[in-house]
């Protein structure tokens, strides 16, 4: 059945009735007309492997030494979202449930390199025909390019992007641009708001980050930003993954998979020449002048680590650190970048009037586990970030400890854009939750399914429930392997009880959980495995 669109209603008085808010004396939209379209600006600005421990609104120790305050303002504007989680944690099928609304197994797009079908609803696309401007600049990574959803501007990033002179696509072509992709992302996007759009009309705006995405290459600015910081290293970080089939075989680990050149910028001994670097690209596109600086800043400690002759223990501590100083470097551009933003809609009239959200496609291992990247249910990777500001409407201050879900933003911008929500939506609205009208039946349990294995990463595909206090995770394809967590006994996932007595019980509820939210989704995707594979 092809899906139908989504449909636009109350298009008249409700939201033409007054005059503007954003009209104030410095908006570049007060000159045209008194009387308006007052239906609520959105920006959406979206990062890529964001994870909730390096957003400082959340609190994490580790945020606190590598603090986000300009991502925080949002938070203290409105509402902090602190059980916000994704339905596959990676970035496509993010992406695609977000559009949509709707899980991988309904939207087509259930692992990275597929194409996700540009015709099909999504909310970007509603607001478009809605009569709302549309514009996307950063990572789009659903295809080459966003055809079909009709926005009036478009730049995006070629597939993952490059944080050096990336390569953007728009119209007319591709075309590499010098400078570093964050702050051209920002820069695009307020070159948007202040001279690309037709001010009379309400817009959207998407500014979607690469950063802080591998190979998380800081900006010149931010080169030596956090390098003689130490990071408290996750009580996991050695983890022996006893009983847990799946986290045994990944190939995530920190001390392990990171290439030396490419990821931890490692350098041969007495020279600037990257070690272990299987992609040229990301440096291969810097100018001599770049380079220069990079190879300056970095000189002194690739010395200090040549010379120390460390013990694996110590390296892969070492390496943690590295790992560590880098990402959150990138973090903190995403942070400058966000607050130019946030400055320009105050400075301009127009934050009254307008939606800000900020949050990731998923979350990210910053060393629990060991680990780098995402893909698993476990919480560092299923959560994602999600902060939301309207003033007016989110009180200041808020914090929404209701379980989200990624398939929810679709339904809820619709709705506060006045846009009927189709029936075939997945996901649920947050706007009574989120302004402080808890709806009387909450979503009680979440559902994930990851599929991509053989994959990067080698993390089996596997599907699963989470609800406040429990989560029940079934791994399959080379492996068959049920997992089970007591999330308030043992947050960090480190011991599966699935053969533990005392909960047999519970597991067998959860059990049923499971089957239910398979059903109520529609998720009759395969997930077999081989007779002759071991049974873990
Ligand atoms: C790249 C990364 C992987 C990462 C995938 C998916 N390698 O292939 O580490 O898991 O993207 O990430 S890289 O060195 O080429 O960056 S996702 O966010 O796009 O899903
Ligand atoms: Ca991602």
């Amino acid at each position: 059945m092809k899906p139908r669109r989504f449909t636009t209603v109350l298009m008249t008085s409700a939201f033409v009735a007054g005059v503007a808010q954003d009209a104030g004396a410095k908006s570049p939209a007060s000159a045209a007309s008194t009387v308006r379209d007052r239906r609520p600006n959105i920006v959406f600005i979206m990062t890529d492997d964001h994870a909730v421990q390096a957003l400082s609104a959340y609190g994490h120790p580790v945020s606190r030494l590598a603090p986000t305050p300009n991502i925080d303002r949002i938070a203290k504007n409105g509402a902090r979202f602190d059980n916000s989680f994704v339905t596959n944690s990676l970035c496509g099928p993010s992406r695609a449930a977000m559009l949509t609304g709707k899980f991988g197994h309904v939207n087509g797009f259930n692992q990275n390199g597929e194409t996700f079908d540009n015709t099909q609803p999504t909310w970007p696309l509603a607001l478009k025909e809605a009569g709302y401007q549309t514009a996307l600049v950063g990572k789009w990574h659903l295809n080459y390019a966003p055809v079909g959803l009709k926005f009036d501007y478009w730049k995006v990033l070629d597939d993952q992007g490059e944080y050096y002179n990336p390569d953007f696509i728009t119209e007319a072509g591709r075309t590499r641009v010098e400078g570093y992709a964050t702050d051209l992302i920002t820069q695009y996007g307020l070159d948007w708001l202040k001279t690309g759009r037709d001010p009379d009309k309400p817009f959207m705006l998407m500014v979607h980050h690469k950063a802080p995405h591998r190979n998380w290459m800081p900006a010149p600015r931010h080169l030596t930003r956090y390098q003689d910081v130490n990071f408290p290293v996750p009580e996991s970080y050695f983890d022996d993954y006893k009983g847990r089939a799946a986290a045994a075989r990944q190939e995530m680990n920190i001390y392990r998979d990171m290439y030396e050149g490419h990821d931890l910028k490692m350098t041969k001994a007495g020279s600037a020449e990257l070690r272990y670097d299987p992609w040229k690209g990301a440096f291969g596109r810097m100018t001599p002048e770049q380079r220069a600086e990079w190879d300056a800043a970095y000189r002194a400690a690739n010395d200090r680590i040549n010379a120390a002759r460390l013990s694996d223990r110590d390296l892969a501590l070492w390496k943690y650190q590295r790992y560590m100083q880098q990402y959150l470097a990138t973090v903190a551009s995403v942070d400058d970048g966000v607050g130019q933003i946030l400055d320009y809609l105050e400075q301009s009239g127009l934050s009254d009037n307008t939606i800000v959200i900020y949050t990731s496609d998923q979350g990210f291992y910053l060393g629990e586990h060991g680990w780098f990247d995402k893909r698993f249910i476990y919480d560092e990777s299923m959560r994602t970030p999600l902060l939301v500001q309207y003033p007016g409407h989110i009180k200041p201050g808020t914090k929404v400890d209701a379980l989200v879900q990624n398939i929810d933003y679709a339904p809820t911008l619709l709705q506060y854009a006045g846009v009927e929500v189709p029936q075939d939506i997945q996901g649920r609205s947050l706007k009574s939750l989120v302004e402080g009208r808890p709806p009387a039946h909450w979503r009680k349990s979440l559902y994930y399914h990851y599929y991509e294995f053989p994959g990067f990463h080698a993390v089996r595909a596997h599907y699963g429930v989470r609800d406040d206090r429990y989560k029940l995770v079934r791994f399959y394809g080379d492996i068959d392997a049920w997992e089970f967590y007591d999330l308030k006994a043992d947050p960090q996932e480190l011991h599966n009880r699935i053969d533990d007595p005392a909960y047999r019980a519970r597991i067998g509820t959860m059990k049923q959980e499971l089957e239910r939210l398979r059903q109520q989704y529609r998720d009759d995707t395969p997930r077999k495995t081989p007779a002759s594979q071991p049974q873990d």
